[in-house]
């Protein structure tokens, strides 16, 4: 299955440029872990970027939460990016028509297709959404998605019907050039070996928050779960020092990663 395989070899099935890239920088890099930074202000952001920069394979934005965003964040951020060799994923989670949402993507204040490698995309509006973004990508090469087919909170309304319709878009669609993988809570979720699945809902102290949030540890969430990568949060981002906790989520996403696939 393709929990067992190592991304070296997942890289060369993967459809997607950026999906073979990003299983390369992880390869290389020896990292799986992707902090949400889910922070208000620039700076913090960027301070995040720079001290955990050297753990992370990607670091993932929600641009609309920014108070001050400016274009000479968006220049620092992806200074640091190449510093630090992580991509850029904006959480923007698309769900509408393909023309807005290409007018979503490439317009605004934030001009997301300038700057995000990678963005997440709901399949709810179909195959358009991905037709929408793909149109106004600069360069398709180095840019793609995430559908989202499973969500970590509570309660939420995704049946079967609705995943095997994602997976089915995502493998059999007519833009699997531009699809990276898959954010997903289950190994069960897709078999194809070239998507990469990113799973949130990380924390080493188990549990919930109290807006219908559910954690579990990187290792049952990558050895049980099947996440190719773990997204942390506040796990990282509500410790005494950021630094020693990437670190340590790293090593731990890891290691499961290695215990998986047999290295
Ligand atoms: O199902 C999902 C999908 C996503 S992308 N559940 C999630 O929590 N996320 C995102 O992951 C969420 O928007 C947030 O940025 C991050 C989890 O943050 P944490 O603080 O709970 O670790």
């Amino acid at each position: 299955s393709r929990t067992k395989m190592r991304f070296e070899a997942r890289a060369d099935l993967a459809k997607a440029k950026i999906a073979k890239d990003l299983f390369k920088l992880m390869a290389t890099k020896k990292t799986n872990l992707c902090i949400a930074a889910d922070v208000t202000s620039t700076d913090e952001i960027l301070k995040i970027a720079e001290v955990c920069g050297p753990h992370i394979c990607l670091l993932k934005t929600h641009v609309d939460i920014i108070e001050n965003f400016n274009i000479s964040f968006v220049q620092a951020l992806k200074s640091l990016a190449e510093k630090h060799n992580f991509l850029i994923m904006e959480d923007r989670k698309f769900a509408d028509i393909g023309n807005t949402t290409a007018l979503q993507y490439a317009n605004g204040i934030y001009k997301i297709a300038e700057w995000a490698n990678l963005v997440t995309v709901h399949s709810l509006p179909g195959q358009s959404i991905i037709q929408g973004i793909k149109s106004v990508a600069a360069n398709v090469e180095s840019r793609g998605v995430f559908l989202l087919t499973e969500m970590s909170s509570q309660g939420n309304l995704i049946n079967d019907k609705y995943k095997e319709g994602t997976i089915k878009m995502a493998t059999e669609g007519l833009d699997t050039d531009f699809i990276a993988g898959i954010v997903c809570q289950s190994a069960e979720c897709f078999a194809f070996p070239g998507l990469i699945q990113l799973t949130p809902g990380v924390k080493i102290d188990e549990g919930s928050d109290n807006l219908g949030q559910r954690y579990n540890t990187p290792e049952f969430v990558v050895k049980e779960k099947g996440a190719d990568i773990g997204v942390v949060g506040r796990g990282i981002l509500n410790a005494s020092s950021i630094e020693k906790a990437a670190s340590l989520y790293r090593d731990r996403l890891w290691s499961a990663y290695c215990d998986r696939v047999g290295l």
